[in-house]
């Protein structure tokens, strides 16, 4: 951990102050090396008083994504979450990541903008990013799977995203197959999973992952308002970013964990609790071809199995779903 994830880390286990000397023994700087991170602190936001008897406490932390931050508020993960990096503006976290991945990054690096350019979608759609109101970031996998269970990465995303959701806000959100997560019906969350393997092994996976998490309506486009919706409108409150994009990180760690232990059955049960897809009548449009059939389950390797009016059971990997009444 840095020196700042440190102090951060140190000064919110102890609300109620700690002294310079104590932070110094800590972290094995000076005192005088304290004070200047402290002093870099405050320069970002954070509001942190410093009294002589209490030493130094965090009164506030500012509405603003800080690598540090989060490595403190994550706390210990095995893979997910381990090294984050945030950027005030990208074209996409997803082509950073790209470019980290080929580098032969680690896995496990979880990369967010405060604001993209050229957020992205499925199939080349745009995806409006709002600075600063929700988390755009992605997360870059190392699985060792064979490509066609890629889809199982995706079901973690969204059963950990939902977890994660419901802890922070108490709002019981719902996936809708194959990558968003939607509240009363409106989209809160997009997944987009990007995959580069060879023939029959995966090479690296990356996962964007988009979160409405302050806008208000005003934020969305009349087009997007119709179908979206954040956090914020749906608690009537603004949330903590950077609380919710830990705890996000954490549930993720956890779920990515249950994969590559071989749990992915456990899995796909609770994502298929949390799924409003399963157990419908849908039509699913893949490429030019509409599926039609009632949603039965996940299979082994995360693809939807669509039974057909005709009694047939179609595997699906990808599609846009509507239901049908
Ligand atoms: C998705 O695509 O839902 C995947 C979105 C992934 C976004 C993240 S952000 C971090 C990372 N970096 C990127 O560049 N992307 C990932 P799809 O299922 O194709 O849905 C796209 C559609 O969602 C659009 O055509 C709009 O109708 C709608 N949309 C766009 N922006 C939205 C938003 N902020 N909230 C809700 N819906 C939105």
């Amino acid at each position: 951990m840095t020196p700042d994830a440190q102090i951060l880390t140190a000064l919110r286990s102890t609300p109620a102050g700690v002294s310079g000397a104590e932070l110094a023994q800590r972290l094995g700087i000076s005192r005088a090396a304290v004070w200047a991170r402290i002093e870099e602190l405050r320069r970002t936001g954070y509001d942190i008083e410093a009294s002589p008897h209490l030493g130094y406490r965090l009164r506030a932390a500012p509405d603003a994504l800080h690598a540090d931050d989060l490595l403190a508020r994550l706390g210990a993960v095995k893979v997910v979450g381990r090294d984050i990096r945030v950027f005030q503006e990208t074209t996409s976290t997803n082509d950073v990541m790209e470019k980290l991945a080929r580098d032969g990054v680690k896995e496990g690096v979880a990369v967010f903008a405060e604001s993209q350019t050229k957020g992205r979608g499925r199939l080349g759609r745009k995806w409006l990013s709002a600075a600063g109101k929700g988390l755009w970031f992605s997360v870059l996998l190392r699985p060792k799977i064979r490509p066609q269970a890629a889809t199982q990465l995706t079901v973690a995303a969204a059963t950990a995203l939902a977890r994660a959701i419901h802890r922070q806000t108490a709002v019981q959100p719902e996936i809708k197959w194959p990558n968003d997560i939607l509240i009363r019906g409106k989209k809160v969350v997009g997944i987009l999973t990007e995959l580069s393997a060879e023939l029959d092994t995966v090479k690296y996976i990356i996962l964007g992952i988009g979160v409405d998490v302050n806008q208000t309506a005003a934020d969305f486009p009349p087009d997007v308002r119709r179908l979206a919706t954040s956090l914020r409108l749906e608690t009537g409150q603004p949330l903590d970013r950077a609380e919710l994009a830990a705890a996000i990180l954490r549930e993720l760690d956890q779920d990515y964990a249950r994969i590559c232990g071989g749990q992915f059955e456990a899995l796909a049960d609770e994502w298929e609790e949390r799924c409003s897809t399963i157990g419908a009548n849908v039509a699913i449009h893949v490429g030019s071809r509409i599926v039609q059939g009632r949603a039965e389950s996940l299979d082994a390797d995360g693809a939807l199995l669509l039974r057909t009016q005709h009694g047939h059971l179609e595997r699906i990997i990808g599609g846009d779903v509507t239901v049908e009444k």
